[in-house]
Order: C-alpha cells, then sequence, then structure tokens
C-alpha cells in the first residue's frame, strides 16, 4: 500500500511489459482478422518460428502457449521418469512442470554467484532413479552449461534448460538456445521478450522436435492422430505480438542495460544494497537484482520493500521462498534431512526493482535517493 505522499504518484511495476512498434502490431492485428485465420499454424506462428530459429542459430523452435506447458511437453516427449535434479531457487513452475509430469524433483543447491544449479552439488545428488538435469538460467545468466554437459554426458543424463528469463543472452558468444537436448523460453507480458502469453522450446534434436510438435497439437500428424497429445498452441494474436517484440529487442537490450548502469550508479553509495551482476554485456538486463545486507543497511529486505511499496516503488521478493519450502514440496523435503544454505540465503536477501522500456533514468534517480536518505538515517539513528 502507498503512503500519504508516495514518491511516485503511479506505481512502478517490476514486469511492466516491454512493447514493440504499436502500429505494426495493430496492422497485424487487423491483417490477420481481415484473413480470419486465428491458430493453428497459421503465418504469424510460423514467421515467429522462423524468426527465434535464426535469431538464436538453432535448428527447431516449436512455440507453445506459455513455458510452463512448455517445460511439460520436454519432459513428456523424453519421458523423463524417476528423479529429476532442479535448484529449488526458482519460479514453481519449473518444479511444478516436473511434478504434474510424475516426475520426482530433487533439489539442489546454486551456485552463490550466479545464482544457478551448482554442477557439484547436483552430481552428488545423482542416484540410479536420476532421468535428468533441469537447469535455470536465472536472471537471463547462464548456467554453468560446459560443466553441466560433461556431468549429463558422463552420467548419462537428459539435460534441459528452463531459459525462461535468458531469451537474448548468450554464453562464450552462443545463444542461449543451443544448450542441452532443450531450452524452454517463457513470453509471459513480465518477460524481456513478450506475446502476452506464451513460450517456446527449442532444440536442435530432429526427432524430438517432430514429436514436441505433435504433442503440441492433440497427437495429429497429417490430420492422424499418432500419438498421446494435448493443446499447447499459440494464437496468432500472441504469435503477432511476439514477433513485433522481437523486432524491436535491440532497442529492449539497450533500455534495459542502460537503466541496469542507472541503478549501479544510483545505489553505488548506498551502504548494504548493492546491484548484483554488473556486467551485462551478453545479458538481456531484464532484472535488476539487488542484494540486501540487513546489518549494514540497518533494515532487513522485508521491511526496505515495504519501504518502496509505500513509496509506490514494487519492488518484489523473487524469488521468495524456495520452491523447497512451499507447500506441494516441504514436507517431502524435509523429511531428507538435507539443506540449501545459498538457496535460503539468497532468498532472504534479495529483491529486484522495476527496470525496463516504462522505467527512466529520473525515476532511477529519484529511488537512489530516496534509498541513501533512508540508509543514512538509519544509520544516525543507530
Ligand atoms: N520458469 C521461470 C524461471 C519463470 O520465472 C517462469 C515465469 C516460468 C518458468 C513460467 O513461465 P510462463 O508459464 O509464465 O510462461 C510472474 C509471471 O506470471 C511468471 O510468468 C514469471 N515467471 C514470474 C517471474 O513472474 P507473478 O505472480 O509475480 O506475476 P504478477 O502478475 O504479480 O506480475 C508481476 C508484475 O508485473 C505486476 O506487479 C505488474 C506487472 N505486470 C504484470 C502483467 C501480467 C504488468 O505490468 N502487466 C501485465 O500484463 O508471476
Amino acid at each position: 500500500m502507498p503512503g500519504k505522499n508516495p514518491l511516485f504518484s503511479e506505481p512502478l511495476h517490476v514486469g511492466r511489459p516491454n512493447l514493440g512498434d504499436r502500429t505494426r502490431l495493430l496492422s497485424r492485428f487487423e491483417d490477420l482478422l481481415d484473413r480470419q485465420w486465428l491458430t493453428n499454424d497459421g503465418p504469424y506462428l510460423q514467421a515467429f518460428e522462423a524468426a527465434i530459429t535464426e535469431c538464436l542459430g538453432v535448428r527447431h523452435c516449436v512455440v507453445v502457449c506459455n513455458a510452463t506447458i512448455g517445460l511439460q511437453l520436454v519432459i513428456r516427449a523424453l519421458n523423463l521418469q524417476g528423479e529429476v535434479i532442479v535448484p529449488a531457487f526458482t519460479f514453481p513452475a519449473t518444479v511444478h512442470a516436473l511434478a504434474l509430469e510424475g516426475a520426482t524433483p530433487i533439489f539442489c543447491d546454486v551456485d552463490p554467484n550466479n545464482h544457478s544449479l551448482d554442477p557439484r552439488e547436483a552430481e552428488r545428488l545423482i542416484t540410479p532413479q536420476t532421468s535428468a538435469i533441469l537447469g535455470v538460467h536465472l536472471w537471463g545468466n547462464p548456467c554453468a552449461v560446459d560443466a553441466l554437459d560433461d556431468l549429463a554426458k558422463r552420467r548419462r543424463l537428459r539435460l534441459l534448460y528452463d531459459a525462461a528469463h535468458a531469451f537474448g543472452c548468450s554464453h562464450a558468444g552462443r545463444m542461449i538456445g543451443n544448450f542441452g537436448d532443450a531450452e524452454v523460453f517463457s513470453f509471459h507480458a513480465t518477460k524481456f521478450l513478450n506475446s502476452g502469453e506464451g513460450g517456446a522450446i527449442v532444440t536442435n534434436d530432429d526427432v524430438l522436435a517432430e514429436r514436441l510438435r505433435r504433442l503440441r497439437s492433440f497427437g495429429l500428424h497429417q490430420g492422424e492422430v499418432v500419438q498421446l497429445g494435448t493443446n499447447a498452441k499459440m494464437t496468432e494474436f500472441c504469435a503477432a505480438m511476439g514477433l513485433t517484440s522481437l523486432e524491436s529487442r535491440e532497442l529492449f537490450i539497450e533500455r534495459n542495460r542502460e537503466n541496469h548502469a542507472a541503478y549501479q550508479s544510483a545505489l553505488a553509495e548506498t551502504s548494504g544494497i548493492r546491484v548484483l551482476f554488473p556486467e551485462q554485456n551478453a545479458g538481456n538486463a531484464q532484472y535488476v537484482v539487488v542484494e540486501v545486507d540487513a546489518q549494514q543497511a540497518g533494515i532487513t529486505r522485508d521491511d526496505l520493500c515495504r519501504a518502496l511499496h509505500a513509496e509506490n516503488v514494487l519492488a518484489k521478493r523473487y524469488f521468495w521462498p524456495g520452491c523447497h519450502r512451499m507447500p506441494p514440496y516441504a514436507r517431502v523435503f524435509e523429511a531428507t534431512g538435507r539443506r540449501l544454505p545459498h538457496t535460503d540465503r539468497l532468498c532472504e536477501r534479495l529483491l529486484q526493482f522495476p527496470t525496463g522500456c516504462s522505467v527512466s533514468h529520473l525515476d532511477i534517480a529519484r529511488i537512489g535517493n530516496f534509498l541513501q536518505g533512508l540508509v543514512a538515517r538509519l544509520r544516525r539513528a543507530a
């Protein structure tokens, strides 16, 4: 709830959509309405898939209605059963997709430096029941893809990536989308690139791609049902939106990177409040991840979050709590007696700040001034 005289009269959100060229989008809507082709492998869907394939340099792109369903389709297409090693420090969709498909998530701690799956921890968790590793390129930071690739090959495991945050990011000059057996992007409204709702599975595996296409559409192949399948199709409206967003991706990246740099300088002098991942040259900078050291700052992460909300700065506690502490998984995890110290620490300390095309440098400077003043007052009072 905002206070009496908030710093911003309108709320500043984390996850305000980056919008592409509105005129082009509306003309595409007109066009698809004129042609009366609204879904089922329409021309915008095909154009969107082709553009993603080219942009990422992958062999196949199967666009779907959201990333959660995308993950489920890959898990099903690869017939993953038994145990799958996955971080608990992620959005619950990653883990739900496994559980919904009948696999058992085995929670693994993350590397505190990049917030993604720790390959050494993952190796310790492998048992004869393990079928796969599911990494998450959190905040667009690539997982330790080389180490995970080596591990998966040595132990004959499937390797998947939840790349929901990582469209447009790269590792050692290679675009995210080219690692593991398959990677899944999200095009939800809050993502770097959005189609309202949507997602894409990309893979360099021809057989897997074909299976995914059939799974996406009722198990149909040339009009005949040849396997089990669901409805995971994206509409032409969403595909037109995704295509239009894709055309503006350079602009989105530029704005995000500028905002990231602006936050770094605005918070440089604020003790205990630090912007993580300053180097965004290979990332999409869609997340401004801030770590709060309560002792240094004189305020806890949660109190800071409340103070920002009172000023209409709607910072978010992504991700809290860890999935291992959520009702569907907590009891089973507790029974193992295992702990995820890095995950727990990050869940208690991180805060996401508003960014994207609707946030200006002036907004960021005002947020920086407010936080500097707040922390200085708290330190004087201590
Ligand atoms: N894997 C990972 C690692 C993910 O982060 C996600 C999704 C997935 C998989 C699954 O992808 P999808 O199946 O969704 O394609 C949001 C999103 O709903 C979710 O897609 C996203 N991650 C997650 C990180 O964030 P909430 O519950 O925090 O969203 P919500 O509705 O509170 O929106 C956040 C803020 O964004 C709002 O305060 C206002 C702003 N907003 C939101 C929408 C929807 C807008 O300004 N306009 C909008 O249209 O989960």
